[in-house]
């Protein structure tokens, strides 16, 4: 017997974002103490890092939302190997911080894979059978494996939010709209350093019909769960 997929609609901008539940992942972007914590890279650039703390119970909420619904969840991290094989020294140059990526600093090594900065929130702690990426650039999709790991798991919608909106969430959004996945960027689920970039790429993400993406609260997605019903999808977009 073959079960009808789960229909989520969405009350999002540009306008409504439709999907199947089992075909959509929650893609969490460096929820990981290096930019949420004090003394991580983060800080190093200059930042107020306290700002992006009050997101953590909207993503709470979120996550156990959708592991209530069975759904795919996807966790990154910002970080490079020990040997930083993976850094490029623009990138380790770039801003001339006080510490730089792989300096050691009171949370480990800064931005290297494995050192208690790189790991994620208490908060937000991956589960078993959740994916766990490493990625050492800002975009998700980068010298990860993450297109393979998606497209085996028949994934075709996705939700994002995590840090920084304008700079990781933004990069692995425009990567996946370009590989043909449509995204939804959670609202209140996401920050940045500066409000202002936050607005601006909530903005741009969802102007020209949804160039990038489609944009809404969590709230509209907790409620398309309370009501997800059978797939009634356009064809065209069920097939993709
Ligand atoms: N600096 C900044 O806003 N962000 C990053 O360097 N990485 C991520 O966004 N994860």
């Amino acid at each position: 017997m073959t079960t009808s997929p789960r229909l989520l609609r969405i009350d999002a901008e540009p306008f409504a974002f439709a999907c199947e539940a089992e075909r959509t992942a929650l893609v969490l972007i460096d929820m990981q103490r290096d930019f949420i914590e004090p003394g991580g890279f983060g800080e190093t650039l200059g930042n107020d890092v306290s700002l992006l703390a009050k997101i953590v119970p909207a993503c709470q909420a979120l996550l156990a939302a959708w592991r209530e619904a069975g759904g795919l969840v996807v966790h990154t991290r910002e970080a490079h190997r020990p040997d930083l094989a993976d850094c490029p020294p623009a990138k380790r140059n770039r801003g001339n911080p006080r510490l730089r990526i792989g300096d050691a600093g009171p949370m480990g090594r800064i931005l290297v894979a494995g050192e208690p900065g790189s790991q994620i929130i208490d908060a937000l702690a991956p589960v078993d059978g959740e994916i766990v990426l490493d990625k050492p650039g800002k975009g998700a999709f980068y010298a990860t494996g993450l297109q393979a790991r998606l497209q085996e798991r028949g994934i075709r919608w996705l939700l994002f939010a995590g840090v920084t909106t304008e700079v990781c969430v933004q990069t692995s959004m425009r990567e996946a709209n370009d590989r043909g996945y449509d995204c939804l960027l959670l609202e209140d689920c996401t920050e940045s350093y500066f409000p202002q970039f936050k607005a601006a790429t909530l903005e741009m993400v969802r102007a020209q019909g949804g160039i990038v993406g489609w944009t809404a609260p969590s709230t509209a997605l907790l409620a398309a769960l309370g009501a997800a019903g059978p797939a009634t999808l356009p064809a065209a977009a069920r097939a993709a």
